[in-house]
């Protein structure tokens, strides 16, 4: 008896982002669409710190983007290191469509990016500029997460049809090295979609994401029968096992199966997602590692 249409995605923002989400879903839109839209909300939310037009620059005041999207075909797009344009996730579609490749960075991902006429918008506000100028007085290299309240826009939906697709999107950790790329842009690391077992999605410090390849870890303990939850968590012992400094660093991922069956873990408290499903909208408090 699937859950279906579903979407999930992170953080107290999810709840708008699932909103327009699921304008697309309760019209038996395809889920591709419903997460791209869904995760357009924190993009374009100037007052959103850590996505998109708003987001915080990296060190030298570039405002980097990183995202990807993945569809139920198991097809991917993804974008990384790109300025100027506010919605990265749309650039990341491109280049699932309209290209024979995966992924594209930097200067070629912006004219990639033009040429399939997106505009280039300034997205340094005055209030980032403001806190990287604050910043940029002590230039103390701490990019440490924010334990609560974040970050990136991670979505996974199931369309009325039972195909899933998931996005992911972020402006990254808040000065940043010029050029870091972090886990968002990377398809199994933020992101992986298998439309026979379900998909996974992840945020907090994307370091450690990567070096575990964290969503495609959560996808396949699925497919060996845990439930989502449990996978989320054997995913995040992985890291407190591997990396002793796990204390001072937050990830979350966050999962669903085909079944629609969601869940989540993080390695600290304080992370939360929403679900928006037949019988409402509403954010639900990870389990976590640290008591
Ligand atoms: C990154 N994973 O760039 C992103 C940031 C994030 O919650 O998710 N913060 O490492």
């Amino acid at each position: 008896n699937p859950n279906k249409p579903i979407v999930i995605s992170t953080w107290n923002f999810g709840i708008a982002a699932n909103e327009a989400a699921w304008k697309v879903l309760s019209r038996k839109g395809r889920a591709l669409d419903a997460v791209e839209q869904g995760v357009h909300v924190p993009e374009a939310d100037a007052s959103n710190n850590s996505v998109g037009l708003g987001g915080y620059p990296d060190r030298d005041g570039h405002v980097t983007l990183d995202s990807c999207i993945m569809d139920e075909k198991g097809n991917c797009g993804s974008v990384a290191f790109l300025e100027h344009i506010v919605h990265p996730v749309s650039v990341a579609r491109k280049v699932m469509e309209e290209t024979p490749h995966v992924m594209l960075v930097g200067e070629g991902a912006l004219q990639f990016a033009l040429a399939q006429g997106f505009e280039k918008t300034n997205l340094l506000t005055p209030e980032a500029e403001k806190a990287w100028k604050n910043w940029l007085k002590e230039k103390k290299y701490e990019p440490v997460i924010n334990i609560e309240n974040h970050d990136t826009i991670s979505m996974l939906a199931i369309d009325a049809a039972g195909d899933m697709s998931g996005a992911c999107t972020t402006s990254g950790l808040a000065f940043k090295m010029h050029g870091r790329v972090g886990d968002s842009p990377i398809i199994g690391a933020a992101l992986f979609v298998d439309n026979e077992v379900g998909g996974a999605c992840a945020t907090g410090h994307g370091e450690f994401v990567m070096k575990t390849l964290g969503s495609f870890l959560v996808v396949e303990l699925m497919r060996q029968g845990l439930s989502p939850e449990a996978a989320c968590k054997t995913a995040v012992e992985r890291i407190v096992k591997k990396y002793p400094n796990y204390r001072e660093i937050q990830v979350g991922y966050l999962a669903m199966n085909k079944k629609g069956e969601y869940g989540s873990y993080s390695i600290h408290k304080g992370f939360s997602y929403a679900v928006h499903d037949g019988s409402g909208n509403r954010l639900i408090s990870s389990g976590h590692h640290i008591q």
